[in-house]
Order: C-alpha cells, then structure tokens, then sequence
C-alpha cells in the first residue's frame, strides 16, 4: 500500500556502489546523536534564550518524549507525524524524538497555514501532528484541536494524535514526557526513509521528499567538513527550522554532528541578527540573499562587534555578484560561501579557500564525487563546459523518486533528477545558476508554485482567469505578480475586485502569507505565444516594466 512505502528507490547495486565508497556508513540519526552525546555530553548543544540543552540533556528529554509519544498515543515504526515549529528548541527535541520512536517528521514550515497541514496530513497519511500552543501571534494549538476535531483519521483509521509543546512551562512537553529515558530501541535501519521533506513545489501542493538516514547524514558530514564546522563553532540559525538549508547544510544536524553549539535567532532584521552574533559569539549563519541586502542597507551594521562571525552561508536563490562582493563590509572576519542545494539532494558550495572571484561569481560545486552532474538541451543532449542548458544530477544523497512513487517528469529514465535549474558549469564543475526552466517563483528563497496561487484566484467569483508570474525584484530577488481577468458579470455589474481586496480573500482562503501575489493586476486579456497559451514571458517583461508602456505611439 502506499502509504507503507519506506524503501528509497536506489537500486541494489547502485546501494552497494555507494557503501562500498564509504559515502553510506550505516548509521541512524539517532546513533549520530548518541555518539555527540557520548562525546559532548556536557556541552550545550542548543539554546533559544527560553531554554537551553546540552547533548546529554537533549539525548534524553528527547528519548522521554519518544517513549511518551509511544505510550500516549500509540505511534508505531513508520508512521508519519508532521511537525510544524517555530525556532525553538522545542523543534530539536521532537524531531529527535520521532527518530528515536521510528516515525517519520513531515517537516512542515510555521508559515504553512492551516489548510496547507491538513492537507499535508492527508497526503502523508499522518497519524499525528505535533506543534507548539501559539508563537508569533499564531495560535497553532486551535489548528491541532480543529484538525482533531473534524475527526481526522489515519490511514489505518486511527484518530489523528495531535500534541501540543506548552512553550510558557518549565518543562514544554510535561503532558507526554515519560520518565523512561532509555532509547525506544525503534529508530530503524540506516537504509530507511528517516523523514519526509518538502519539495518548493511546481504544482499545486509540495511534493514529498523522503530521504534516508545513510544519504541524508553523509551530505551532512561532507558539510560540516566543507563549511569548515567543528565543536567550537556556534550555528545560529536564523532560516526556518525545518528547511533543508537549515538541517543539513550544514545546518542543525551538522552542528549536532560535530559537537557545535546552535543558537536559535527569535527574528531576522538586522538588529536582533547582529546583537545576537555579537553576544552568543555565532560563527556561522546560514542565510537567504534578501537578508544580506537588507542587513547591508541597515544603519544597524556597524553598531555590533560582530567578529566572531567565521562563516556567511548564502543560498536559496540566487545572489547578486555586486551583493556578495559587499559581504565584507558587514562581516569583516567571515568568509562568504554561496550555497545551491535542493530538497531532493544535490547541494553545491563554493570552498572556503577559493579564491574571491569564483567565491562571489558562482554557486559553487557539488558536495561529492559521487556526485554525477549533467548539464543538457532541449533534447537531452550533453552541452560543453560553459553552455546552457537545464541541469540534470544523481548520486548518493539526491533520491530516485518522490515518496509517493514514480514521477516521470521529475526523473530521466536513467535516475537522474531534473532540476528544473539552467545553469552554466564551468571546467572545473563549478555551476552558475542562471535561470529555471521549472513554472516555479523563488520569492526571497520561498518557493511557490504559481498554479496553486492560480487555482486560489479562480476560487474568486469575479475572477475568470488568473496567471501568477514571478517578476525581478531589488529587495526579494522575485516578487509575485498575479494577472486577473475578471468576469463578464463583474464587469457589467461594476463590482471589479481591486488588489487589495484580491490579497484578502487569497488570505482568507488559507492561503500561507508569502503566497500572497505582492502585486495584482486586473486585465481584460492575456498576451498569448504563437500556439494560444498564455504569454508568462510577456507578463513578466510587462510587469517588470518601470511603468506600463500603454498604448503605442506613432512615432
Ligand atoms: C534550497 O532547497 P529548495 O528545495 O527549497 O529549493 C531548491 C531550488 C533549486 O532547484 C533552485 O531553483 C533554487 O532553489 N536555489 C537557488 C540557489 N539555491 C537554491 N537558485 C540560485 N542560487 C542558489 N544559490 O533552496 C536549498 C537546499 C539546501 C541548501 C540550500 C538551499
């Protein structure tokens, strides 16, 4: 049954290619963490200024919890629980947790609303959601008790478990912590799908991502060595929590790897960001393009002794060259490295001794020489070094499907993913990504997937058609700019939405705040492409015009 599927789709001998590298070395997260914890014990492993663990701690509030979440409510080996977390620890500790127990996190992010969890909850066949009461102004807990409430079941029929982290109390998880600290002894084998990830999506809803304890901990590994980690450095993590970049790398889990210490960062304007480098003393952040700009434009800069600052990760979409080169005026003791990854696997980093024009020119080059990269035309075949062309990759950590099965556009018949990236690879491997070739926006590292902003707007009674493009945009890299048709009857009627009203009712709808168009333009028609569909290119050079050309002149 579907549901029950926990084999990754590497093929046998393929597996055993890459254990015999020595890139799958049969271990599980929770191994990892109890081998930091057998060397770190005493070591703070994370702190988010409300509370903070060593690994020994951790190791065992997170062993109780997953003796709880087994004794309360009855989880089983393999099945799914979607977490949705802010920054806290709170996030570190249940995510262990249901390593621990064998069930797999679906990492959900604290923007998604309640409607993207329901139907994450669906789709994964969830059998619990596990969240915090309220954080940010968003009560998450009456999402839990709504989604309880309307009689959510499993896909075996079980009520759906929900559990909520009291973040105000001493001990958050008072109501399902156990007082047996011993591992749960169900964490799996090192070969299973350890968790599902979410894909940024080309169509409507994200697609699921699952990854495997052996491909997943040795991309982190060759992270913490490439992005130079070790137990003196301090994480802070100021991305969302639960996003790849954020895991893995290097991340959370090459923090945990190592022996490092993570600071959760509550905000991410420039003056609670540099405060806390300079008080926590943070060594490494990982962080999205736009919060460069925005830390770079803001008198806050110079007001903190941010020294400690070794290393700037920059990734998620891609990063102006004239931006990069202004690091230094911001981080005077870091070094810059850019970051090209994806949820499905491929992560390429520039090195931190490369010289400074490949660092601030290029996306870097893949984590590992298993790695298989190829750079194809409209036909499939082969480009040269320094051509265009859509790129196509393999290897040891990037899957072979989505967790729901086959998906013959996303893969080649020979197992390659196709990225849905253009880039330009250099003779030395080093990528350039210089545009997608995927219906997909990159909103300030945000993914979104304009058909689901679309079908949103057609839910709209004024509305006859809607085309969501993504637009060049200073602050965010993209901005998104929705072009609606409306009716004949609003048109008759008068009744024509405006923008604004547009952007409430998307919101409304349940659609999650960083999907909201930033811009929406009622049209009577759209401009079409010589076969009749509609012109996206046209809309956005349109769109990405200073103002609109209006009528042609005659001159
Ligand atoms: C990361 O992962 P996802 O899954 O949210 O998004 C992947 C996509 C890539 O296919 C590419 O389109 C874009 O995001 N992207 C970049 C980029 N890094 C990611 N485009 C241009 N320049 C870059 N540096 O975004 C992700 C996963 C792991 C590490 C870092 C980022």
């Amino acid at each position: 049954m579907l549901y029950d599927r926990l084999v990754a789709g590497y093929p046998p001998d393929v597996a055993e290619q890459y254990r015999a590298a020595g890139y799958w070395i049969g271990q599980t997260h929770t191994a990892m963490l109890t081998e930091s914890a057998a060397a770190h014990g005493q070591a703070v492993a994370i702190g988010d200024g409300r509370r903070n663990l060593t690994y020994r701690e951790l190791l065992d509030q997170s062993r109780r919890l997953a003796n709880g979440l087994i004794d309360e409510l009855g989880l089983r080996p393999g099945d799914r629980a979607v977490v949705q977390f802010p920054n806290v620890v709170e996030y570190v500790e249940v995510v262990f947790a249901l390593f621990d127990a064998g069930v797999l996190p679906v990492f959900a992010l604290a923007s998604h609303t309640a409607g993207d969890i329901a139907d994450l909850v669906a789709r994964a066949g969830a059998a619990a959601y596990l969240t915090v009461d309220s954080f940010g102004g968003t009560d998450f807990r009456s999402r839990a008790e709504h989604l309880a409430g309307v009689g959510t079941t499993t896909p075996a029929g079980r009520p759906l478990a929900t559990v909520v982290a009291e973040l105000d109390r001493a001990d958050p998880w008072a109501a399902v912590r156990s007082a047996n600290a011993e591992s749960t002894g169900r964490s799996g084998a090192p070969s299973d799908i350890a968790f599902l990830q979410l894909s940024g999506g080309t169509t409507g809803a994200p697609k699921l991502i699952g990854r495997t304890h052996d491909d997943y901990l040795y991309s982190v590994r060759e992270s913490v060595r490439i992005c130079g980690l070790d137990e003196s450095s301090v994480f802070g993590v100021v991305l969302p929590v639960s996003h790849n970049f954020t895991m893995s790398s290097p991340g959370i889990l090459g923090a945990l790897h190592t022996g490092a210490r993570i600071v959760m960062v509550p905000a991410t304007d420039a003056r609670t960001v540099l405060a806390t480098v300079a008080a926590a003393g943070i060594t490494q952040l990982s962080v999205v393009p736009p919060l460069v700009t925005a830390w770079l434009d803001s008198p806050e800069a110079e007001r903190y002794d941010v020294s400690a600052l070794r290393v700037l990760q920059v990734g998620g979409a891609k990063l102006a060259e004239s931006v990069a080169r202004r690091v230094p005026d911001l981080f005077p003791n870091a070094t810059l490295q850019q970051v090209f990854g994806m949820a499905e696997g491929l992560v390429n980093y520039t090195r931190l001794d490369d010289a400074v024009e490949r660092i601030v020119a290029t996306q870097g080059r893949p984590i590992s020489p298993g790695d298989e990269v190829r750079v194809v035309d409209a036909a499939g075949a082969e480009v040269p070094a320094g051509q265009e062309g859509s790129l196509q990759t393999r290897g040891p950590y990037t899957i072979r499907e989505y967790w729901h099965g086959a998906s013959p556009e996303s893969f080649t018949p020979d197992g390659f993913y196709r990225t849905g990236d253009r880039v330009i690879r250099d003779a030395d491997g080093y990528l350039v990504v210089v545009g997608r070739d995927k219906d997909q926006i990159n909103r300030a590292g945000e993914k979104i997937a304009p058909t689901e902003v679309e079908g949103a707007l057609l839910t709209h009674p004024a509305v006859r058609d809607a085309s969501v493009v993504g637009v060049p945009d200073d602050r965010l890299g993209e901005r998104t700019v929705a072009y609606v048709i409306p009716t004949a009857a609003a048109v008759a009627a008068g009744t024509l939405p405006d923008g604004f009203a547009v952007r409430g009712f998307l919101r409304a709808a349940g659609l999650a705040g960083f999907k909201i168009p930033d811009e929406v333009l009622i049209v009577e028609e759209f401009p079409t492409t010589a076969v009749g569909k509609v012109s996206k290119k046209d809309q956005r050079v349109d769109a990405a015009a200073p103002e609109s050309p209006g009528p042609a002149s005659a001159d």
